[in-house]
């Protein structure tokens, strides 16, 4: 078996990659250790950023989120009890983010791999990449039962956190690690959600809160939890009466419960790893970097890394240049560490930690009120919410 770019992972980082490299007229397979139903059934992300919107069409896969998204025109931070909105839209000179859940992005980036007939083989088994320092990359697997070989030109390492790739040149890296004392609790109900136009988050007390949505049936909230709390320690009827503490009143009185449809808890944690190349080894999205949740980041990180891949290997197949994949990490981590310090600066924000009483709650508490307050400061918000400029 031969292709020019072998991918790794069929999360939103491979899937679009390869439709970007399709568009290109650049074959590629892609190997998912998982089957595509597992693969959708993660709920993770649901806000997306114009860029992200801009690549899907620029993958030809923006029809359904052009219909389908909930444009938002502002967020709104909730804390001493009140809410106060923050006009991204107008700080940003016109900006919006659009609320899309990934598994949408997913099954839309996915649907148009099997229409335009690109392989992808599910359930790949113990992936292994070779020789990526040298001329000849190949990847060695387990399909079907029998241990198979993919010769390439290149490797996408897209293959999550817990991928192989990032493994694989662990000696060769420098990681950046911040792990925070909590986790969030998620939960996804079939309800509408409270506020439909504007992402909700909140700095209570009692911990942070998030009300989002992935459709106008269909709500996603969250809550700061224990890092020790287990699912099963958190009934539906806990997880409402918790959510509508650490809201102001007039919201708490509008949501909506219902039965919960998932509901997970997930780590939050800071992570770099650099450089993002080896040789003919590229890492992209979570294989290289993860983000706390808070901003939203995670997957339009994805999406950039791998706008900046797919022109680079297209000036390289194409142009016959290999500047773009020369500058590829550096590219990539300049906006990866603007990211990064935004999630941290928000999630240090809006969560309560241990050490949160006295000193560390009052400056909580200043940096809000200017926040909501000052316009440069809900501009310096607004404008790292809505993305960074490429
Ligand atoms: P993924 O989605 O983890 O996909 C990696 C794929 O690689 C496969 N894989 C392998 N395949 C073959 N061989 C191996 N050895 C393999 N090892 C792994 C995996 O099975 C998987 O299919 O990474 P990718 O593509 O880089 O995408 C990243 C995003 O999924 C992630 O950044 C976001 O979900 C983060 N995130 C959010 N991002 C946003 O931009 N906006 C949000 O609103 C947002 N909310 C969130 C989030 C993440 C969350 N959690 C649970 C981590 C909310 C939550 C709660
Ligand atoms: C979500 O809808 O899952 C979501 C929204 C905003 C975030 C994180 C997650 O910051």
């Amino acid at each position: 078996m031969r292709t020019q770019v072998a991918i790794i992972g069929a999360g939103p980082a491979g899937l679009l990659l390869g439709q970007l490299l399709h568009k290109a007229g650049i074959d590629n397979i892609i190997l998912e250790r998982h089957t595509g139903e597992y693969v959708l059934g993660r709920i993770r992300a649901g806000i997306l950023e114009q860029v992200t919107v801009d690549l899907l069409h620029e993958a030809g896969v923006g029809h359904r989120v052009e219909r389908e998204g909930i444009v938002h025109h502002a967020i709104e931070l909730v804390f001493a009890g009140s809410r106060h909105p923050i006009d991204i839209d107008t700080l940003t000179g016109g900006k919006v983010v659009t609320a899309y859940g990934q598994t949408e992005l997913t099954r839309d980036l996915m649907d148009a791999r099997a229409a335009a007939g690109l392989a992808t083989l599910y359930e790949a088994l113990d992936v292994r990449p070779h020789g990526f320092d040298g001329d000849r990359p190949t990847l060695t697997f387990t399909h079907g039962g029998r241990t198979q070989e993919l010769a390439c030109d290149f490797i996408a390492g897209c293959d999550g956190f817990h991928g192989v790739s990032r493994q694989t040149v662990k000696d060769r890296i420098t990681e950046f690690e911040r792990i925070y004392p909590f986790g969030w609790l998620g939960v996804l109900a079939d309800v509408p959600p409270v506020s439909p136009h504007a992402i909700v988050y909140g700095n209570s007390e009692r911990g942070f809160s998030l009300c989002s949505m992935r459709s106008l049936a269909r709500s996603r909230y969250y809550v700061q939890c224990p890092l020790e709390d287990k699912v099963e320690d958190w009934s539906d009827e806990r997880f409402w009466e918790e959510l509508k503490r650490r809201v102001d009143p007039e919201l708490a009185e509008r949501i909506t419960t219902g039965p919960s449809i998932e509901k997970s808890i997930a780590p939050l944690r800071s992570f770099v790893a650099e450089p993002m190349r080896f040789g003919r080894l590229f890492l992209a999205g979570d294989a290289a970097h993860i983000v706390p949740p808070t901003g939203a980041k995670g997957l339009n990180l994805a999406a950039t890394d791998v706008k900046y891949l797919a022109s680079a290997l297209t000036d390289y197949f194409v142009a016959k240049t290999s500047e773009g994949i020369d500058r590829y990490s550096q590219r990539c981590l300049k906006r990866v560490w603007k990211a990064e310090r935004f999630s941290w600066w928000l999630t240090n924000l809006m969560h309560r930690f241990d050490d949160t009483q006295g000193f560390g709650q009052r400056v909580q508490e200043a940096e809000l009120d200017y926040l909501v307050n000052s316009r440069a400061a809900s501009t310096a918000l607004a404008e790292n919410y809505v993305g960074l400029p490429l």
